[in-house]
């Protein structure tokens, strides 16, 4: 088990992951189910955590990497800020983690780079229908949670990026299940080279068991949350606000 129950407790992981974890009779008991909330997404998600429960995403050879990897999406950031701060190598910049955590905190990229890091070999799965295979390296993100100590109520990991689409900041969000996950790491390296700007310098999420638009780039903030709503269309993310898409993006 990745999250153990009691770690999945003191982590106040009260949702599908708690669900999955304590079983079925849990299952018919919860909220969503009695209360008839569980839409198409909801139990898409229930149903394929009970199948996969905390398996890896596949992981493939040097051999295997895509000659090409398509960047989508925003392919860089107008923001002034961000501008000058990529001009200066990022040396100026820091990752901020606040919220619902005992320790905010404020991560140079030099203090993300010393951290143990990942390594994996893995494929992208867009949903406009192309997928590449990549490297990636970073520290895991449940370290940094850990570290950042989360409140009893966290349940959301809200990343905050720096660019927009359509007028409209991008943001995303996975639970902690996702975000405790081994293969789920803040990448600042894509094979073997630091993050560019189209694939999101200095730094972008890989939570390798979601589709494309789950791995956010140019990762500002990351915010913990006990609930989605009251931010931006209380959807979770980006996609999910403004075309419909679900927030559950298991692969
Ligand atoms: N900040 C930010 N993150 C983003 C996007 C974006 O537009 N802005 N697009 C998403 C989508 S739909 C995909 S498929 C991937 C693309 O990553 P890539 O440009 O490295 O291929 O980034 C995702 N993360
Ligand atoms: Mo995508």
């Amino acid at each position: 088990m990745i999250i153990t129950r009691r770690k999945a407790m003191q982590f106040g992981a009260a949702g599908a992951g708690g669900l999955l974890l304590s079983g079925c009779d849990a299952l018919n008991d919860s909220q969503p189910f009695k209360s008839g909330l569980a839409g198409v997404g909801r139990l898409h998600e229930l149903t394929q955590r009970a199948i996969i429960g905390d398996s890896l995403a596949r992981e493939f050879t040097e051999a295997d990497l895509s000659p090409v990897f398509k960047a989508n999406g925003s392919l860089g950031v107008a923001d002034p800020a961000y501008r000058s701060q990529l001009a200066g190598g990022f040396a100026q910049w820091a990752l901020r983690i606040d919220g619902l955590v005992h320790r905010p905190l404020n991560l140079p990229l030099t203090a993300l780079q010393a951290m143990p890091q990942r390594t994996q070999i893995t494929r992208h799965d867009c949903v406009e229908g192309w997928s590449a295979i990549g490297k990636w390296q970073g520290p895991q993100l449940g370290k940094i949670l850990s570290a950042a100590g989360l409140m009893p109520g966290a349940r959301y990991v809200v990343f905050h990026c720096a660019d927009k689409l359509e007028g409209k900041p991008y943001y995303e969000s996975i639970d902690l299940v996702e975000a405790f996950h081994p293969q789920t790491i803040l990448a600042w390296r894509m094979n073997d080279a630091p993050l560019t700007e189209p694939h999101g310098a200095p730094i972008r999420l890989r939570t390798e068991r979601q589709l494309g638009y789950k791995q956010a780039k140019y990762i500002m903030r990351i915010e913990l949350r006990e609930t989605l709503a009251g931010l931006y269309g209380g959807k979770g993310g980006f996609w999910e606000d403004n075309r419909g898409y679900q927030w559950w993006a298991g692969i």
